[in-house]
């Protein structure tokens, strides 16, 4: 805030606002000063946030005599930094209502700065939901079966990350058979899972706060010559990628390690989007590892390594794992099992 001459920071993006108070709810304000922490909340939130934010934060509870904007306007700075990618126009008048002689300043991306190296109770938390993850899928492989909807199938991922400790899921689950995976993000639909399907699952549920997300695609009954082949490739490229990921690549080189084997072996504009992602307390965060990243690896970020081929109308393939990295490479949390797997 300081280096960017804020006085004030106003923090509306709520994954920002429960990282900088460990207190994640959708109403409640946030405002960091040089002086003060100030968090905002109604009568609903104020045993809980007093709780779980005192002393660290000064406590503002709203009422009828006073609203957010009052409280803003008696805090009062000079210059405010707002994050323009989520502040609403809505809260923008409000604010410019309530400090009229404000310099508003953009903030977007501030936090995020901070929240892209995780410590290691962050990191713990992400390995509780991965591993609950990866019991899932292996539920999954004694579950799924010739004969099923693809709903059915998400909805069997979704009940067992439920009962088995998710707060909730970290988006909606995909679970795509047979042709449908070539949708990179196909909608589990009604279509009955059939013998020589593929089908590709790609989910992942919140532990603590935290997010994991993993994908998995495997054949029902039998696969064909092709299929395999297309299985075997992926695979390469997702393993070359995690072999030389480590601290001080490039977001760009890292997904080239990826891209590359699948571009010389031909199939290069069937793999249209980025290899990995940033996970945390949002499921797609900083780094991108994609063609437009613009970044650099560094200790204790997090990635997920997800190449896929998704040649329409027939079938596509995704294989994702989930990684840490470090100076010497990276750990990947994910272990299940990546050979082919026909159930
Ligand atoms: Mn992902």
């Amino acid at each position: 805030m300081k280096e960017r001459g804020m006085e004030g920071l106003w923090i509306s993006k709520r994954e920002n606002q429960g990282y900088v108070t460990g207190f994640p709810s959708s109403d409640v304000f946030v405002l960091l000063t040089e002086t003060d922490n100030y968090l905002i909340t109604d009568f609903r939130y104020i045993e809980a946030v007093k709780d779980a934010c005192e002393p660290l934060f000064t406590i503002i509870m709203t009422d009828n005599g006073c609203s957010v904007w009052d409280a803003v306007r008696k805090i009062g700075v000079k210059t405010l930094g707002i994050e323009e990618n989520v502040l609403t126009v809505a809260d923008l008048k409000q604010i410019q209502e309530a400090l009229p002689q404000a310099e508003l300043l953009d903030a977007s991306g501030l936090i995020e700065q901070i929240r892209i190296i995780k410590d290691e109770a962050e990191l713990e938390s992400m390995g509780k939901a991965i591993a609950l993850a990866e019991r899932c899928f292996s539920h999954m492989l004694t579950v799924l079966h010739a004969g099923m909807t693809e709903k059915e199938g998400a909805l069997e991922i979704e009940m067992f990350l439920k009962k088995n400790g998710a707060e909730r899921l970290s988006f909606p689950t995909i679970c795509v058979s047979g042709a449908r995976t070539s949708l990179p993000h196909g909608e589990p639909s009604d279509k009955i899972i059939e013998n020589g399907d593929f089908v590709t699952m790609d989910f992942g549920c919140v532990v603590d706060g935290y997010c994991s997300d993993m994908t998995r695609t495997v054949g029902i009954g039998h696969v064909s010559g092709e299929q395999k082949e297309i299985y075997e490739l992926v695979l390469k490229a997702q393993e070359n990628c995690l072999r030389n990921l480590k601290a001080g690549v490039s977001w760009k080189e890292g997904d080239r390690f990826a891209r590359d084997i699948i571009e010389e072996a031909g199939y290069g504009q069937f793999f249209g989007h980025g290899t990995g992602h940033g996970v945390g307390l949002e499921i797609h965060e900083a780094p991108t590892m994609s063609p437009r990243g613009n970044g650099i690896f560094r200790e204790n970020m997090t990635v997920t390594v997800e190449p896929g081929i998704y040649l329409p109308k027939k079938f596509g393939v995704r294989i994702e794992d989930l990684s840490i990295i470090t100076s010497f490479g990276i750990i990947n949390k994910v272990k299940s099992n990546k050979e082919l797997i026909i159930l």
